[in-house]
């Protein structure tokens, strides 16, 4: 084992690939950074990335009871001091761990101070900090974003707030972490809204707040366009939690919503698996929803407990599911701005430091696994195959006349008249195709 060094992780040395027959708990078995599938090196596919909020801030409370969480490092304060601490720790993880990027909430890396002034000032200095620390890592910036939930002021919503001045408050704090996520290159910008629906329709005008919402999407689009910022935005669906119904629910009421005022070419999708089945869907369901519209942008990659209806927000380790996500990805062509951001946290369990490189060890392992998998089933090709074969009757005669729009029903009426009646042909074999998958995983 190699020497570890440096100060908050005294006994983790630099996370190494070592194999799938290696028994170290600290080192990778799958993913092998610079390994090439499908033409490109492991780490661009995957673009892993560490968040700020749960790896970095997370105290591991829950609703009964406080943190658990050990972190030698921390004074108990949320000073200024302990921020830019914060920030050594995060960089130190990162660089052991080799993760490529992280993502933050504004307010997790900077404490608010006494007024917005104030505020945006505590923000400066400590983006100066990251961006020292970037520039010495190469570590970058997947994404940056607003915490638009947490303060009271937000009790309402922010963009969505029943007070127009919680909307001005929010925009002016939107603006602000556009600008900080633009100043450290940031590939991306997230908007989830946490509060923007409601606890009870008695006391909402849904189609008012919803015009506000779009509004203040423009607003964010045209402060983008002001200060040149590149980066994608994103929407990050999500039904529920805090709120009884968020509007931006799904991947579908996303798609919907942004078509609607006319937000779609300025906004992809950040989908999270545990969102995804708070919805009541798939993550693979979520997915292949965005890619059809050509607006999946990013993932959060976690996922929840099927017997607990809250976002566990838990580390992914089910190679079926990280299968069905890299093949998604693989499909669409990989990601461009966007990448693998664990958006996930240690159980309040495991409250030791060492903890979260075995949570982030273990959901890297799982996605190259779900790689690996999903490249080796397209190169087999028999599932593909099986695809184009069931969809084989719109490739010629009444199919593609249909599908190039040279079919009325007046045609299709008199074709079916000739033919007089169709009798199921095939067979969807879908226990075949399950047992395929199963030859690869
Ligand atoms: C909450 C959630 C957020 C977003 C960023 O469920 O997923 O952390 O990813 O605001
Ligand atoms: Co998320």
């Amino acid at each position: 084992m190699k020497k570890a060094t440096k100060a908050f992780f005294p006994d983790i040395p630099k996370i190494q690939y070592e194999g799938p027959n290696s028994r170290n708990p600290l080192a990778f078995k799958h993913y092998n950074p610079d390994e090439v599938v499908e033409g490109k090196t492991m780490k661009e596919h995957l673009r892993f990335s560490v968040t700020y909020w749960h790896t970095i801030r997370g105290q591991l409370a829950d609703m009964f009871g406080v943190g658990t969480a050990l972190r030698p490092w921390e004074d108990g304060t949320n000073s200024m001091k302990m921020a830019e601490t914060r920030v050594r720790v995060a960089f130190e993880f990162l660089e052991k761990l080799g993760a490529p990027f992280y993502a933050f909430h504004d307010r997790d890396v900077a404490p608010e101070g006494r007024n917005l002034r104030e505020t945006n000032r505590n923000l400066d200095a400590i983006v100066k900090i990251l961006k020292q620390e970037q520039q010495r890592t190469g570590v970058k910036l997947l994404w940056g974003t607003a915490c638009l939930f947490a303060h009271p002021r937000y009790v309402h919503g922010a963009a969505t707030s029943c007070n127009a001045d919680v909307f001005a408050y929010a925009a002016a704090q939107v603006k602000k972490a556009i600008e900080v996520t633009h100043e450290l290159k940031g590939e991306g910008y997230v908007f989830w809204g946490g509060r923007e629906g409601y606890s009870t329709l008695w006391n909402t005008d849904l189609k008012r707040e919803m015009e506000h919402l779009a509004r203040f999407l423009h607003l964010a689009v045209d402060h983008k366009k002001a200060i040149g910022f590149k980066g994608q935005f994103y929407i990050e669906p999500k039904p529920k939690e805090p709120t009884k119904h968020q509007y931006d629910s799904d991947a579908a009421a996303c798609l919907n919503f942004l078509r609607e005022y006319d937000l779609l070419k300025d906004f992809k999708l950040n989908l999270e698996t545990n969102h995804a089945t708070l919805a009541g869907h798939t993550m693979q369901h979520e997915m292949e929803v965005a890619i059809a519209a050509g607006a999946l942008g990013s993932i959060d990659a976690n996922t929840g407990d099927l017997l607990l209806g809250w976002d566990t927000d838990q580390f992914p380790t089910n190679i079926y599911l990280t299968t069905e996500i890299m093949l998604s990805i693989l499909h669409m062509g990989g990601f461009t701005t966007g990448g693998t951001n664990f958006d996930a946290k240690v159980r309040r369990e495991s409250f030791e430091p060492v903890d979260l490189f075995y949570a982030h060890i273990g959901g890297m392992d799982a996605f190259a696994r779900g790689l690996k998998i999903a490249a080796a089933i397209r190169k087999d090709g028999r599932l593909a195959e099986f695809i184009r074969q069931r969809y084989a009757s719109w490739d010629t005669g009444i199919g593609a006349k249909i599908e190039s729009g040279k079919a009325s029903f007046k045609d299709l009426e008199a074709y079916m008249l000739k033919r007089g009646d169709i009798t199921p042909n095939t067979s969807g074999r879908q226990e075949l195709l399950e047992n395929i998958i199963n030859e690869f995983i």
